[in-house]
This record gives structure tokens, C-alpha cells and sequence, in this order.
């Protein structure tokens, strides 16, 4: 339990109707009770009108909505101040609360509290921060799932689940003459190893794709110059954001923009055009713009005939091999009806940059990044890259395990690797079980008596 109460302006420091500031920690009550109008007693949840005075002064007309412990947020006695929006009657209150014995929180310092006392884990904390920062709907709607306690109860089911093989293969280890113990066959050991991993490495997967959504999905445009590049851009950004004319070459550096298409956020990068460079500014240009590949999600080739797409050159081709990639024939408007686009390969998307007519691009993007299961009620999605750099830490370290006991290593090495991940879990929700360890392998197999 915290010693001091801490307080921070949980809306902005802006003219505005109303401002929240919020109070929370042990000495909220004596607080609130030396400057508010009324007395107010920690009794439930109360919403409580009056006014907030310093000395005989009067500083604000207030609503206080009052939780008391541990039913509140951070597990503490919360008193949220609602005010007069306004940057000066919102910093009165702060000096008025820090003069009668608060502190100012630091960032994150009431989710932080919300966590150590237990109402909270880190994956919750994490999509509490997510959903505020949220760009597009999928994100909100990742973070939202992820606060529910049942999702986040997944990992403590895998953390278990490896307890229980731990516990199994600790006991023939310690006890291998105690006979109450069933015995764990290498093959069962082994099935369960694997199954384990399968379902780790589906969740590190899919939260791969929830990081992506969640910082916006990178869209290279890439192709020779003049081809229809920054009016593509354009387009989907619905704005002349980069300058289009038609001298090739008008593109030199890095154009970037940022669009919502309601379940996807799109980061989009023009580039110059692919030539052989006709000076030195422009050969930095196109270096640029391969170089922009290496952190491209999903890579735009555009044309405006058909051949360059299908006879696509030597390095563009390189470059696409492992990326995600669409062929994008731009000019749609200036075929001849049924000529060029006869016979077109299923993955040519045809677009008119200048008539806007880019609805099969969007399209195909909205389906390639499908949103369906990422967002299920139930679908558990790690967006933080710690994160998911952690489970793919357990991952590792149960194929480890599996590999050695498929080689006939000795169980106290397995075991080696199965602590491991078992400790990563905890570390991912900001738990740790060594006692309960123990106790779990007493309590399950009784060895105590
Ligand atoms: N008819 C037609 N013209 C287009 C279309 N898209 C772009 N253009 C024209 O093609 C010319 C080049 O367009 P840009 O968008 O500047 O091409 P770019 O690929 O960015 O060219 P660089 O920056 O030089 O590499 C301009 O005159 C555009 O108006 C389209 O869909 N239809
Ligand atoms: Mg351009």
C-alpha cells in the first residue's frame, strides 16, 4: 500500500466545459475534506456537489464522484474533481490539492498503482494505453478485448499447463521412488511440448499482425516514373499532399502520409521513380526508396501498362520476393475498353489514380489484412513488442525443451528450459509464482504427508 496521494488533470490543459482531475491514495478523504464545502464520508461510490474553497476563498464550483477502496480504478480511494474546464481554474485546484498534502503523479503512475494492487495486469495496463493511443478501430477494438480478464487469463493457462509438466517432471526427478506419482512418458511429454509451442507461436503470430495494425500498416508505392505514384497517394489520401506533373522524375524524395480506413491505418510512402538516375540528387532518391522496403508491410508496384508488371525488373523483383506485394496497373481510364485489361492476371488490381477510382485497392487491402478473428470477443492479442518478443522468448524455449527430450537428454535439462518459459510468462503479465511453484507441486501430488 502507498503512503502518499497522488493527484494528475486527467483531461487536457485546455479552455474547455470540464476538466477532470483525479486524486487517489490514502489520505483522499482528509483532503477533500479540508477544502470541500461539505463533509464527505468514504461510504461506496457518491457523486457530491459543492464547492471547493481555500481559507474562506472560493476557487471553484465542483462535482466529486468518489469511490472508495479497493472498489476504485487503482484499488484506492479515488476522488475524481470535476471542474470548470480552463487552464487557470484546473491549475487553482492543483495547487490547491498539492497544498493540503498531495502530490503530483507521474505519467502512468495510477495504472501503475492500479497494477500493484493487484486490479490490473500488465496486459490490461498495456491496452488501457493502447486504446487511448488507438488510430483506427481494430486497435480500439484489440485493447478493449485485451482489458477483459478472460483473455488475459489465456497466458495464466499456458503458465499451468507448463507447471503441471514441470511439476510432473520435478517430482520423478526429486522422487523417483515415491510411487503415488504417475509417471509422464517421454511421448506424452513430448506431445504436450509441442502442442504447447503450436498454440504459443498462433498467439505470437497473430499479435504480430495486431503490432501492425496497431501502429498502422507501412504501404510502399513503388515503379518507373510517371506512372500515376503520387496521385496514387493522392487518392487515398484524398488530398495533393505530393506534387504530380507529367515530367518523370517529378518525385525525388520521400513523400508519407497517413490515412484511416476505419479498421486499418495506413502509413503510405512515395517514392521517386525507378530509372537509371539522371544526376546525383536523383540517385539518392531512388536509393531512398528501395532502402524504404526493408520496413515495408505491404509493397504497391505500380504501372501503367501491362508488360512492365509482368516483365517487372530484376531488383524489384529481388526486393518483393519475401514482402507482401500487389500489382497495380494505374491509367484504368485511358485503356481502351476491354483491350489492355483482357486476359489481365487475377492479381492485377486496375485503378485511375486521377479519376480517384481506387475502391479495388482499398478493397484488396481491407482483405488482406481480414480483421475477423484479430478482433473476436475472445481473441487474446499481444500488441506491445516486449511483449511479443517475450512469448516468442517461450516459444524458443519450449522447442528447446522438446528438442532435448526428443534427443533423450535427461529430464532436469528439459526442465531447464521449461523454468524458463514458465518464468517468461509471468514476466509478460508482471507476475511471479516462485512460491506458488512450489506449493502447487506439494499440493498436487501430496508429498508433504
Ligand atoms: N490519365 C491518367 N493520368 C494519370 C493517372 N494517374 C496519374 N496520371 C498522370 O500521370 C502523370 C504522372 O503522375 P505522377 O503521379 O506525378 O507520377 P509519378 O509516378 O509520381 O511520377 P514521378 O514522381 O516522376 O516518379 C501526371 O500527368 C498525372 O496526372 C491516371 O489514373 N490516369
Ligand atoms: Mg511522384
Amino acid at each position: 500500500m502507498f503512503e502518499d496521494t497522488i493527484i494528475a488533470p486527467a483531461t487536457a490543459m485546455v479552455k474547455q466545459a470540464i476538466a477532470i482531475i483525479r486524486m487517489s491514495g490514502i489520505d483522499g478523504y482528509k483532503i477533500i475534506n479540508k477544502i470541500f464545502s461539505k463533509k464527505v464520508t468514504p461510504h461506496g461510490n457518491q457523486v457530491c456537489y459543492g464547492y471547493l474553497k481555500d481559507g474562506n476563498e472560493i476557487i471553484d464550483h465542483v462535482i466529486l464522484v468518489c469511490f472508495k477502496k479497493p472498489n476504485s480504478f487503482t484499488g484506492e480511494d479515488i476522488i475524481e474533481i470535476n471542474c470548470h474546464g480552463g487552464v487557470l481554474v484546473t491549475n487553482n485546484i492543483i495547487k490547491l490539492l498539492l497544498k493540503n498534502g498531495a502530490r503530483l503523479a507521474n505519467r502512468g503512475e495510477f495504472s501503475q498503482r492500479a497494477f500493484l494492487n493487484g486490479k490490473l495486469n500488465l496486459i490490461q495496463t498495456d491496452a488501457i494505453n493502447n486504446l487511448i493511443n488507438a488510430t483506427n478501430d481494430t486497435s480500439a477494438k484489440i485493447a478493449l478485448n485485451n482489458l477483459q480478464n478472460k483473455n488475459t487469463h489465456l497466458i495464466i493457462t499456458y503458465r499451468n499447463q507448463l507447471l503441471d509438466i514441470i511439476a510432473n517432471i520435478e517430482v520423478n526427478i526429486d522422487y523417483p521412488e515415491y510411487d503415488g506419482v504417475c509417471d509422464l512418458t517421454t511421448q506424452e511429454l513430448n506431445q504436450q511440448l509441442l502442442g504447447l509451442e503450436q498454440k504459443i507461436n498462433d498467439l505470437v503470430n497473430i499479435s504480430k499482425v495486431g503490432k501492425m495494425i496497431n501502429d498502422g500498416i507501412n504501404v510502399l508505392i513503388l515503379g518507373k516514373p510517371n506512372v500515376g505514384k503520387s496521385s496514387l497517394l493522392n487518392a487515398l489520401m484524398n488530398e495533393d499532399k505530393a506534387i504530380v506533373s507529367d515530367l518523370p522524375g517529378t518525385t525525388r524524395d520521400i513523400v508519407e502520409g497517413k490515412i484511416n480506413l476505419g479498421a486499418l491505418t495506413l502509413n503510405i510512402i512515395d517514392t521517386a521513380g525507378l530509372r537509371e538516375a539522371v544526376d546525383k540528387i536523383e540517385q539518392i532518391g531512388i536509393d531512398k526508396a528501395f532502402q524504404q522496403a526493408i520496413n515495408a508491410d505491404l509493397i504497391l508496384i505500380v504501372a501503367d501498362n501491362y508488360e512492365d508488371l509482368i516483365n517487372l525488373n530484376p531488383d524489384l523483383k529481388e526486393l518483393i520476393k519475401d514482402k507482401e506485394y500487389f500489382l497495380v496497373l494505374n491509367k484504368n481510364d485511358l485503356f481502351v475498353p476491354q483491350s489492355q485489361t483482357d486476359n489481365l492476371e487475377q492479381n492485377i488490381l486496375i485503378i485511375s489514380a486521377l479519376k480517384r477510382d481506387i475502391k479495388a485497392l482499398i478493397d484488396k487491402i481491407l482483405n488482406l489484412y481480414n480483421t475477423t478473428q484479430i478482433t473476436k470477443d475472445d481473441q487474446l492479442v499481444l500488441s506491445n513488442i516486449k511483449q511479443v518478443s517475450l512469448l516468442e522468448r517461450v516459444a524458443n524455449a519450449i522447442k528447446n525443451a522438446y528438442n532435448n527430450s526428443a534427443s533423450g537428454f535427461p529430464v532436469d535439462i528439459i526442465n531447464v528450459d521449461l523454468h524458463e518459459a514458465w518464468e517468461i510468462l509471468g514476466d509478460i503479465i508482471g507476475e511471479n509464482y516462485e512460491d506458488d511453484l512450489l506449493t502447487t507441486i506439494f499440493n498436487k501430488y501430496c508429498l508433504g504427508k
